[in-house]
């Protein structure tokens, strides 16, 4: 299995977070979805990475699938419960952090459009869509040890990621301030193996 990936998507980082925690080797080709050869979009007509070719060709997109499948495909530390409730929990976490960093990627991109094409109130919805996301997902968290049942899951990592992407890129969020449950799950996640080990480079 081959995942293509880059070093600073938050999905990517997901992914390789969930392999590792449940020791999956997987080979990493390094892509850049700006180079006019970069194969991502055949394997993922949406032109999006993280995507993971499979041995016989076949390729998964996007990277809630891929967590899914990864989880699945070896019983050891499952990421994702079994039981009904508890496993929709953990996805939807994994839904409204991903989310929120959809939110945060889409700022991204406008700033990079020429800026007198820039537009302020498409900033603005995001930007709500991150703050209110944000919001839940801390008074959520509350003064737990883990996002569900409080033993780390799916939910955990799809949060980490989203967190250090939005800190990275829009350090005004305040995450100590503003969202002190999340900062203290964040501090404690960052010291994971699989954490470390994905960690991106500054920019
Ligand atoms: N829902 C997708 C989002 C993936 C995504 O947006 N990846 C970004 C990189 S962080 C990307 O490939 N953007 C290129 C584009 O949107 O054309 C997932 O969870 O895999």
């Amino acid at each position: 299995m081959k995942l293509l990936y880059s070093l600073t998507s938050p999905y990517a980082r997901k992914v390789r977070i969930v392999a590792i925690e449940k020791r999956i080797p997987i080979d990493l080709q390094l892509v850049v979805l700006a180079n006019p050869d970069c194969p991502v979009n055949l394997y993922n007509p949406l032109g999006k990475i993280p995507v993971l070719i499979m041995d016989d060709g076949q390729s998964l997109y996007d990277s809630s699938v891929i967590a899914d499948y990864l989880d699945q495909s070896s019983p050891l530390s499952n990421l994702i419960p079994q039981e009904t409730k508890l496993k929709y929990q953990v996805k939807r976490w994994e839904a409204l952090a991903d989310g929120v960093c959809d939110a945060g990627v889409a700022v991204l991109y406008e700033s990079r459009r020429p800026e007198n094409l820039q537009d302020p109130s498409f900033v603005v919805k995001q930007t709500e869509k991150v703050s209110r996301g944000l919001k839940v997902l801390n008074d959520d968290l509350g003064k737990s040890q883990f996002c569900v049942a409080e033993t780390f899951s799916l939910a955990d990592i799809a949060l980490g990621c989203a967190l250090e992407f939005l800190q990275r890129r829009f350090p005004e969020i305040g995450l100590e301030k503003n969202y002190p449950n999340l900062a203290r799950l964040y501090a404690s996640l960052i010291l994971r193996h699989s954490f470390i080990e994905t960690s991106p480079p500054s920019v």
